[in-house]
């Protein structure tokens, strides 16, 4: 097992930069602690939305077919935030690295379009796991579009319908117990089993098959650096953990890389 280098060790931040500069292939995989110092609320813990809602009541196709109107208003809400943020240093300095190292990827868990809004089209596009609060798709036909609409969810009436067959449009995001994209998740675990580091920044790594990617790296012989505020399921198999905000981790630690 890898030996544990927390932050709090003067050698942390110096195994993780020289692992990052020995490193042909890097994938960085997010989560909802990346956008924190965006404004934007993460999941578990506290102040997270699991602790003011119950995501069997919003977050399952089970919920959405019970009450359509009330999941899409609880997203309408979600997009009306996001909205409001903007990427932070760590987005920027992920998409810097992703623009200027050529087998640098960001693999995000998140929603909320940040990564992508960082990147500016410049570097290869961010793999979005769990799809995107502002792309919505047919419960009919299956056909998806861009939206960023404000949602009117008065009634059944008002919420997005399809253009091709009327329909009742959901959000194009993977709810509990639905599968992700395959391709993009095949992408993404390809990108994984080949890096030589996954570089693994605010996420609890509890919600699967994303938390399984960084192991894919460690059984292909790769490192896992770990940035987050708190421990997590990964922190024991972390090469180094670094303890403390992404925004100020991240650009540290590829300030010169
Ligand atoms: C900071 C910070 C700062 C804070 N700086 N750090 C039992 C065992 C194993 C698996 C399962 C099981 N029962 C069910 C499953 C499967 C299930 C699952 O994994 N459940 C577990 C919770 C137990 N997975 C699924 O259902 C997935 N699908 C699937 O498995 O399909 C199989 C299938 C195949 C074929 C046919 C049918 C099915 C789908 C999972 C979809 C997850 N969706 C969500 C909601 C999206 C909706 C939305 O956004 O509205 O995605 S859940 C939610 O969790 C969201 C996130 O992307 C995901 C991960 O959360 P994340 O990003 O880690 O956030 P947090 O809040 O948990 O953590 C934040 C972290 O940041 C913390 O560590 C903080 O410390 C840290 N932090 N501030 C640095 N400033
Ligand atoms: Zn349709």
């Amino acid at each position: 097992m890898s030996k544990v280098v927390e932050r709090e060790s003067a050698e942390a931040l110096g195994v993780a930069r020289s692992l990052l500069r020995r490193a042909e292939r890097i994938v960085a995989l997010t989560g909802a602690g990346v956008s924190a110092e965006s404004g934007v609320p993460t999941f578990r813990g506290a102040g997270g939305l699991w602790k003011t809602y119950r995501a069997e009541d919003l977050a399952t196709p089970e919920a959405f077919g019970r009450d359509a109107r009330l999941v899409w208003e609880w997203y309408g809400w979600r997009r009306s935030v996001v909205l409001s943020c903007a990427p932070n240093a760590a987005h920027r300095a992920l998409a810097g690295a992703s623009a200027t190292r050529p087998d640098f990827r960001v693999v995000t868990q998140n929603v909320d379009g940040l990564h992508v809004a960082a990147s500016d089209g410049v570097g290869p596009p961010p793999l979005e796991l769990h799809g995107s609060l502002f792309r919505i798709r047919c419960t009919g036909c299956g056909v998806g579009r861009e939206d960023r609409s404000v949602i009117d969810a008065t009634s059944i009436e008002t919420l997005p319908h399809c253009k091709t067959c009327t329909a009742l449009m959901r959000p194009d995001i993977v709810w509990f117990g639905e599968p992700l994209n395959a391709t993009i998740l095949g992408e993404a675990a390809r990108l994984a089993s080949m890096a030589d580091v996954c570089l693994v920044v605010g996420t609890s790594a509890v919600v699967h098959p994303a938390a399984g990617l960084a192991d894919l790296t460690r059984r292909g012989g790769g490192s896992i650096i770990e940035v987050n505020v708190a421990s997590t399921p990964i922190t024991d198999v972390a090469a180094a953990s670094l303890r403390g905000p992404a925004a100020v981790i991240v650009p540290e630690l590829l300030r010169h890389e």
